[in-house]
């Protein structure tokens, strides 16, 4: 049964960017759920995967340092531990992680087709359609079934679970290895992290939902990692239900103890963090306003989709935060949608003049004050909603 944990009204897509001002921006209600039965909070879905996922997506996984490391030790590691002869990746992006394996023997499905065709022009044979029956089909057919499928920050974005993981355990073979990162929910939680909370993240997995979730489509967690990328990602490893993989129980009851400790699959307590993520949405109002009085100048530091959420669900704008500044070239030259903030390219010079940054991209905090140390030094300060409010300055 799906309950309402909390909802949002008139909320643009994260990532439809305005090429001018006076565009029109369609948007949608964002209702969150929580399901007693397997435990996992979702979208209740309301706009189509092709509204999401255009052809001219704008969100570049390789614009942060600290992804390119990440996905680079990731694909060492997966192909240590597992010597995969052939490997699918589903959600390619830019190819982040891919360009770590043979292009012989692996295949990428990307929806958006200008980043499916970034990854064709490396060699990589590259589907751009949408994971689910049909595609799982053909790729078997095409390719035989996988020793490795791997899946970052995407299984979270599909609608109609059963059918993506089914259609994942008819690619894998018999000992094979599926393995998804997403935002740990419980992470989220622990951040008070509600920029995390947009259309295109449709499930927000704790190892308690997505466990229950493979199990109901034949699949079994094997193991759990906690990565320190996107806030704290949860890494986990799956196998066919009665693969004669070793489970890791000592890891998996860890993370079960401390997600119920938590409270992650309890309605009411999770009712509570919503409560603690509302008057963080306040407290950020309440500061701009209060700088923004005393005449400073604050930008915005990253166009993430996070630091969209946060404009549209404090209500702010421009009389708040000047303007965002972003390494993107697709998000340059564009306006936030609703809140109509511009968004500016990052050059060296950006911080000059500026009092204050509030951290869009605050999941890269340590990259970012360590590039930006200049700034911090001659007593520019950072603002960060994670887990509460709080400037930061030496
Ligand atoms: P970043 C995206 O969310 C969207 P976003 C998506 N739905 C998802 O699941 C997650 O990623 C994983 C910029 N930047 O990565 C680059 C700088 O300008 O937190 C990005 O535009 N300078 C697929 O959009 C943005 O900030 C910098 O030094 O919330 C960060 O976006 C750095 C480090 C980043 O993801």
């Amino acid at each position: 049964m799906l309950k309402n944990l909390i909802s949002f009204k008139k909320i643009p897509l994260s990532n439809s960017l305005l090429k001018n001002k006076n565009e029109n921006i369609n948007c949608y209600d964002l209702k969150i759920s929580f399901d007693e039965d397997t435990k996992l909070v979702s979208v209740v879905d309301n706009v189509s995967p092709e509204k999401l996922f255009p052809d001219d997506y704008v969100y570049d996984s390789s614009q942060s340092i600290t992804m390119v490391n990440h996905f680079k030790d990731c694909a060492e590691y997966l192909q240590k531990r597992f010597t995969p002869y052939n490997t699918l990746e589903i959600g390619s992006n830019s190819g982040i992680f891919i360009r770590h394996f043979n292009p012989d023997t692996t295949i990428a499905v990307e929806p958006c087709s200008n980043f499916a065709e970034i990854t064709n022009d490396m060699e990589y044979k590259t589907y751009d359609n949408f994971w689910g029956k049909d595609l799982s089909e053909l790729i078997r057919q095409k390719h035989g079934k996988m020793d490795l499928i791997f899946s970052a920050n995407t299984i979270s974005h599909i609608q109609g679970l059963d059918e993506c993981l089914t259609s994942v355990k008819k690619c894998l073979n018999e000992d094979g290895i599926f393995v998804v990162e997403c935002p740990s929910f419980l992470e989220v939680l622990k951040g008070n992290a509600f920029d995390q909370f947009y259309h295109e993240h449709q499930s927000y997995f704790s190892m308690i939902s997505f466990r229950n979730l493979l199990e109901k489509n034949g699949l079994k967690l094997f193991d759990i990692e906690l990565v320190p990328v996107h806030g704290g990602t949860y890494r986990f490893f799956v196998c066919n239900q009665d693969s004669s993989i070793d489970v890791n129980y000592d890891n998996i009851n860890k993370w079960e103890k401390e997600e119920k400790q938590f409270g992650v699959d309890s309605y009411d307590k999770l009712k509570d963090r919503m409560s603690i993520m509302k008057q963080n949405m306040v407290d950020i109002k309440n500061t701009l306003q209060k700088i923004k009085s005393e005449n400073k100048t604050v930008i915005g530091y990253g166009a993430s989709a996070k630091f969209i959420q946060v404009s549209n669900m404090c209500d702010l704008n421009a009389s708040l935060i000047d303007y965002v500044i972003d390494t993107t070239p697709d998000k340059q030259n564009k306006y936030t949608p609703k809140s109509k903030i511009p968004i500016k390219k990052y050059d060296e010079k950006s911080l000059e003049n500026v009092d204050y940054c509030f951290l869009g991209a605050w999941n890269f905090s340590s990259e970012i004050m360590e590039k930006e140390n200049k700034f911090l030094r001659s007593g520019g300060k950072f603002i960060t909603h994670i887990p509460k409010l709080r400037v930061i300055e030496l």
